[in-house]
């Protein structure tokens, strides 16, 4: 089965193929250049956008992800705002390293909030998922994409960049909602 991928970050489809492989689920772009506004005020509300414009220009079964890193300390910054941060992927590292440079509180949590909308554009499923851990207090591995060279996953010393790809997969919020979202893709159609 295909189901259309709303997003326009190669990096988010390349993971949830993988993590699919196996399923008899594949995940495809949506055609075209695919850059929705997002202006909502929750993950909720913007994985619904996303879904909802991939839906509007294919008429298929679509799933959006949106996603953020939450930093305790920045009362939940840059979250919702992950992606506009700062200007490249190496000044919002730069920027939030800054930012806790005399914190001692670098609890953080990355979110990911999956939205599911069948052929006619109604919500069928929405899933969730968090990891937990730290900001790390400088950079480290090449691995992954955006904040993963300074997220230390909880309990396992290493950044998200230093992890193998199948080991990001298994712990990540990502993991964790297409997980719960291929449960009930395979259980319910
Ligand atoms: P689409 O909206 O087109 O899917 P995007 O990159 O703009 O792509 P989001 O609006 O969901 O996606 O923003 C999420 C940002 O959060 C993303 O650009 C990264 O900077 C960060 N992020 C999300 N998941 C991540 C992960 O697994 N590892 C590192 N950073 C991540």
């Amino acid at each position: 089965m295909k189901i259309v991928f709303a997003t326009g970050n190669l990096n988010k489809l390349k993971e949830i193929n993988e993590i699919s492989d196996g399923s008899g689920i594949e995940f495809i772009l949506p055609e075209g250049d695919f850059n929705p506004e997002e202006n909502g005020k929750t993950f909720e509300e913007n994985s619904y956008i996303k879904a909802k414009a991939a839906n509007k220009i294919s008429r298929k079964m679509s799933l959006a992800d949106d996603s953020g890193l939450c930093i305790e300390a920045l009362k939940g910054a840059p979250g919702l705002y992950s992606a506009r941060y700062a200007g490249t992927q190496q000044q919002k590292i730069d920027k939030i390293l800054k930012e806790l440079e005399h914190s001692t509180n670098r609890k953080a949590k990355f979110v990911c909030v999956m939205t599911l909308l069948d052929e006619n554009g109604e919500v069928i499923h929405v899933s969730k998922g968090e990891c937990h851990g730290e900001i790390a207090l400088k950079q480290s591995g090449i691995n992954g994409f955006g904040y993963d060279p300074i997220f230390i996953v909880e309990n396992t010393g290493k950044t998200m960049a230093e992890m193998p790809e199948y080991e990001k997969n298994k712990i990540s919020h990502r993991g964790k909602a297409l997980s719960d979202m291929l449960s009930y893709i395979c259980s319910r159609l």
